[in-house]
């Protein structure tokens, strides 16, 4: 899904990553090619001058992160700013076990009503919710067959009745929830091929008779704007409070999912990823965000960051680093901030340029990050900071200290040579002008 869009916004932030700064010109280089990324994605145009211009504002305003390249800097503000276009705040679906829910579904023809209706009753039972479907559809004359052998197939009841009055169906249906105690009714409507009065108008008067909590527009991802027009026609008309996009998984474009919110004020609710009963999900903006982006290791990173690490005294260990005077002292004080952020291997390989010069078979296990950092706690402060003082008889006293065996220690120090040797590797000029980047700008004293 969206890989012609993930594909190509990848490459413009990848570029923008050897940059340096943001400045005027690189955001605007880079942002011209989101542009024509977003309105190849089919993303309406009107949405995209404004996404743009909004990007741009907040990029130029923006300190950058002395962790994150310029590229980087603006993959968050481009996220954040995906996650406020598809946002669906202010809207919650709820569904009780103690009282009946009455959910309307409606749309063009072949959208995808009748499975969903199927999709999103099974996917409630399985909350202990009692489902129960109405067959409203009673122009098309296999719509009715189709929707009881999908209720059928789940185990789910179907009304329906020999009549084109659907408004009389209907009052079977509420009638027979009640006795049976239904805590989600949802109604399978007639859906036309374009949109014409006649089609609207019995809805609308289904709507006004049986009274729904929630109208779902079901929408059709790879039709892309023409799913978002219809949205909107369909909006005008019925009010309803969200969408259901349906056949994602051959959207590759994309272009719905991010229009539909700002066409129509109305947020994605669930969208549908194929043909199966279970192929329905709860719809997150900002999982579909990092999908769209293509970016979840930058992202993540990004996010760590933020939340984890001291910015100036990660500057000052690197620098450190680079002249090699990483002793085990801030091995450990490194190994500390790093179990806040998770895994230290993932962290290590998410480092952009770092991770890909680990060898791969650099295993590190988190398990044994607790067993370091008792080691470490157990040497002296000399021993720490000069770990090649530590002989026989220290590191027997050392692995008594910590209750480990002496193996365990040679294997730190062994690690922590094989580490320093690492860094030295990469204090090339080209790692160096890496680093400095990741910090923000050129630091001549290192
Ligand atoms: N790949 C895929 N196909 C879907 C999805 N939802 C529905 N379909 C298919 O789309 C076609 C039309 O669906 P249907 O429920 O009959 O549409 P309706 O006319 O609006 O009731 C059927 O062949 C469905 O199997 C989906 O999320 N992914
Ligand atoms: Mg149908």
């Amino acid at each position: 899904m969206f890989e012609n869009l993930s594909e190509r916004l990848d490459k413009i932030f990848r570029n923008l990553r050897g940059k340096g700064y943001l400045t005027e010109d690189n955001i605007k280089a880079g942002l011209r090619e989101v542009r024509m990324a977003l309105l190849e994605a089919d993303v309406n145009f009107r949405i995209v001058k404004n996404f743009i211009a909004e990007v741009e504002k907040r990029a130029l305003g923006v300190e950058v992160m002395k962790s994150l390249t310029p590229g980087q800097q603006v993959v968050k503000i481009v996220y954040e700013q995906l996650v406020n276009l598809m946002d669906t705040e202010g809207f919650q679906f709820k569904v009780f076990n103690n009282r009946l829910t009455k959910v309307m579904l409606v749309g063009l023809q072949g959208s995808g009503k009748t499975t969903a209706c199927a999709k999103l009753a099974a996917f409630y039972r399985k909350k202990g919710i009692k489902p129960m479907l109405v067959a409203c559809d009673v122009y098309r004359p296999a719509a009715v067959d189709q929707l009881k052998i999908l209720g059928k197939q789940i185990g789910i009841p179907v009304v329906s009745e020999d009549t084109k009055n659907v408004l009389k169906i209907a009052d079977s249906a509420l009638s027979m929830a009640d006795k049976e105690m239904v805590n989600l009714l949802i109604f399978d409507t007639a859906g036309r091929l374009h949109i014409d009065e006649p089609m609207m108008e019995e809805v609308a008067r289904l709507k006004t008779h049986i009274k729904p909590d929630y109208i779902f527009f079901v929408a059709d991802a790879t039709t892309g704007q023409d799913a978002v027009t219809i949205a909107k026609e369909f909006y005008d008309k019925l009010a309803f409070d969200a969408v259901i996009l349906t056949k994602l998984d051959g959207d590759a474009r994309g272009g719905a999912a991010l229009s539909i919110k700002a066409v129509t004020g109305k947020p994605v609710a669930f969208v549908g990823i194929g043909e199966k009963i279970s192929d329905l999900e709860i719809f997150y903006p900002d999982r579909m965000a990092s999908r769209i982006l293509g970016m979840g290791d930058v992202l993540t990173l990004i996010e760590k960051a933020e939340e984890a690490i001291d910015m100036e005294a990660e500057e000052k260990l690197a620098r450190k680093m680079l002249k090699n005077q990483f002793t085990l002292n801030d091995f450990l004080k490194q190994l500390q901030s790093i179990k806040k952020m998770g895994s230290l291997e993932s962290i290590i390989r998410m480092i952009p340029g770092l991770g890909r010069k680990l060898p791969a078979d650099l295993k590190i296990d988190d398990k044994a990050l607790k067993h370091i950092e008792a080691i470490i706690q157990s040497m002296t402060e000399k021993e720490r900071e000069h770990p090649e003082i530590i002989n026989g008889s220290r590191r027997l006293r050392i692995a008594k200290g910590c209750g480990l065996s002496v193996t365990e220690v040679n294997r730190l120090l062994r690690q922590f040579e094989e580490m320093k040797k690492m860094l030295k590797k990469v204090n090339t000029p080209q790692g160096r002008k890496h680093i400095e980047r990741m910090m923000g700008g050129n630091r001549p004293e290192i």
